[in-house]
Parts: structure tokens; C-alpha cells; sequence
């Protein structure tokens, strides 16, 4: 890495949110968020492409990148960018954080009353920004791309497909392509989404959950032409476990108590009985105790039983104590 000149500080050149405020005094109509890490090849073309697409459009835009620590110089592209076009803003991370977070602070800057989300890989083909926009009028809340043919390995394409497949059955939520980068949303939705670790794989689980309407559309992939994909065996795996955390944020989190004391009660009732046969067992027809190990399943599965039902009876403290009258329910319209 380049070593830091002391007397130029780029982290502190940057204020997006001052700056706005002082040179345009309405917000723009759409605002595009787009996480950077690594794309130096990419971000230059993918800001014309967009420049373009809008042009057609012909809605007051922005444009936001996140560069979440990139150490390929994809920094300095952004930063010219930002100085040649008053849209453009640029939110620079100390380190890499990932996606989510990235999306996030994009999210928390952007104005616009729609806001798209697109990778920084030139993968997706900002032509495509009007058809989301239809969508959007038609009413949806969140339209969601669907790469289509996808143009990658099948060590991405295979993968994902079970990703989607196991997402959809569990969670009810189906879509074929959950996890691209290339999403459209109404401001409202945004505002009540809560994003951290991981989780922006599972958007549409979290509107859906919320009552918002989804749908999805078809969008041209393009193969990678620069630069590595990120996203390899390890960040997938992690996805599996992100599943358990949404399955159990949108169905138990908000009682606790009823998953937890379910099955600690089934365990523990399951060992009462196996050790109630064992000792009865005993007392009429003097049939020794170590006769029957199972005695020791009885004992595990009576412990676990009452520990779950204690783990559930401290999940609902935690949940009292964070009540959120916010996070209850999501309203459409009020009128009165
Ligand atoms: N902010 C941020 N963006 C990331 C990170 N990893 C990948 N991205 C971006 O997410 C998009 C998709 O990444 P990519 O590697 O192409 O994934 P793939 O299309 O699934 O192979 C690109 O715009 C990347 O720059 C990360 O850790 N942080
Ligand atoms: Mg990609």
C-alpha cells in the first residue's frame, strides 16, 4: 500500500452531507447506492453508464459509492469523479467492512424517493434502470433483478441456486436470484430496514416479513471484466448461518419463549419419561438401574430441556428490555 502523505488527509476532504446541503436545495428524485471494494477498472464506465441510462430517464439523480477500504486506488477514480460531478458522492470506509454495512451507509445518505442498489462490477447493466422504475409505478415496493442468463462459473451459479432454493422453502420468500446486487426500493422501506453482519442477502425476506410487495424482473448480466469476485466458498457458507439468524429474527424474535420452551419442554419431558421407565423399571421388577445407560440419554435430555426453557425465558427479558414500538409494525397510510 501507498504510503499516506501526512499534509493531505483524504478521509477529511469529503463531506458529502455539508456539501449537498449548500449546492442543491431539493433532493434529488432517485438516488443510486453502489458498494465499491476493489472495482479501480470498473467505477469510471459504470458512472457513464448510469449518467446515460438516466439521461433517458430524465429524473434528478444521484449517485453514491461506497468505497468500503478498497487498497486497489478505486479512492482516487471516485474522488475524481466527485470533483468533475456535484452528484457524486463518495463515502470512503477506514477499512473493509462489507457489503451490508456499505449498502447501509449509502442508504443513510440517500434522498432520493427511490433508491437503487447496483454493483460497481459493470455485471449489471444500468440500461436496465427504466424497467425497474415501471415496477416501481406499478406499485411495488421492492423490484428485485434476476440475472438472466447469469454469466458467471458455475462455481457461483451452483451454489447460488441452492442458496435460493433452501432461502424460498424456509422463509417462504421465492425468488431465483435473492441475493443480486441490483434492486430498486421506495424510500419507506428503506427507512425501516435494519441492516447489519451479513444480512443484506436477505432484503426481500425482511420487506416481505413487513408487508411490503416484491416482485422481480429479468436483467442482462454481463461476465466480470475486471478485477476478482469477492464473494468465494467461505462468504457463502457464512449465508447459511445468516439463514438462521432471519428465520429467526422474522418468525421467533418476538417470542422467544414459544421456540425455546417448545422444544426445551419436548426434551425434557422425553427424558422424564425414558427415566421414569428405568427407575420403575427398578422398583417392580428389580431390574438394575445400570442395565439401562439410556438412563444417562434421560438425564442429558431433561438438563438441555430446562436450559432451553431458561434460554428462552432470558430471551424474552433481552426483548422486553429493547422493546422498539418501532420495529412492531409497519404502517402503508394513516389517514385522519
Ligand atoms: N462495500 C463492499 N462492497 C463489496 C464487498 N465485496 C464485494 N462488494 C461489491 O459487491 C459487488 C458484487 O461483488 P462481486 O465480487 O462482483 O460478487 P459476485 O457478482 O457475486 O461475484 C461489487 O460491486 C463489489 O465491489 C465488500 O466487502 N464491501
Ligand atoms: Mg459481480
Amino acid at each position: 500500500m501507498p504510503q499516506k502523505s501526512l499534509l493531505s488527509s483524504p478521509d477529511i476532504e469529503i463531506n458529502p452531507q455539508l456539501e449537498f446541503d449548500a449546492e442543491h436545495e431539493a433532493p434529488p428524485a432517485i438516488s443510486l447506492v453502489i458498494p465499491v471494494y476493489n472495482e479501480r477498472e470498473s467505477v469510471q464506465a459504470l458512472y457513464q453508464q448510469i449518467c446515460a441510462s438516466m439521461e433517458q430517464v430524465g429524473e434528478t439523480f444521484e449517485i453514491i459509492f461506497v468505497d468500503d477500504g478498497s487498497s486497489d486506488g478505486s479512492f482516487k477514480v471516485l474522488k475524481a469523479l466527485h470533483a468533475a460531478d456535484p452528484r457524486v458522492c463518495v463515502i470512503r470506509f477506514r477499512r473493509n467492512f462489507g457489503k451490508s454495512p456499505a449498502l447501509l451507509a449509502g442508504f443513510n445518505r440517500a434522498r432520493g424517493q427511490i433508491i437503487f442498489t447496483m454493483d460497481a462490477d459493470l455485471q449489471d447493466d444500468p440500461a436496465e434502470i427504466p424497467q425497474f422504475l415501471e415496477q416501481i409505478e406499478e406499485g411495488y415496493d421492492l423490484v428485485s433483478g434476476w440475472k438472466y442468463p447469469r454469466l458467471d462459473p458455475p462455481s457461483k451459479t451452483l451454489p447460488s441456486k441452492v442458496f435460493n432454493t433452501i432461502v424460498g422453502m424456509t422463509t417462504g420468500v421465492k425468488l431465483h436470484d435473492m441475493n443480486c446486487g441490483f434492486k430498486a426500493y421506495r424510500r419507506e422501506l428503506i427507512e425501516e430496514l435494519k441492516l447489519y453482519g451479513e444480512l443484506h442477502r436477505f432484503i426481500p425476506v425482511m420487506a416481505r416479513w413487513r408487508g411490503f410487495s416484491i416482485t422481480e424482473i429479468k436483467v442482462k448480466h454481463h461476465p466480470r471484466q475486471f478485477g476478482k469476485s469477492k464473494f468465494g466458498a467461505k462468504r457463502f457458507l457464512r449465508g447459511f448461518l445468516d439463514l438462521l439468524t432471519v428465520l429467526f429474527l422474522t418468525s421467533y424474535m418476538r417470542t422467544p419463549l414459544r421456540l425455546f420452551g417448545a422444544v426445551g419442554i419436548v426434551s425434557f419431558l422425553i427424558g422424564f419419561v425414558i427415566d421414569a421407565w428405568v427407575v420403575l423399571n427398578r422398583i417392580y421388577t428389580n431390574d438394575p438401574i445400570h442395565n439401562h445407560p439410556i438412563l444417562f440419554l434421560g438425564l442429558v435430555l431433561m438438563i438441555v430441556g430446562v436450559q432451553l426453557v431458561l434460554s428462552g425465558l432470558q430471551s424474552e427479558m433481552i426483548r422486553h428490555f429493547n422493546f422498539n414500538s418501532r420495529d412492531e409494525y409497519s404502517v402503508k397510510q394513516v389517514l385522519d
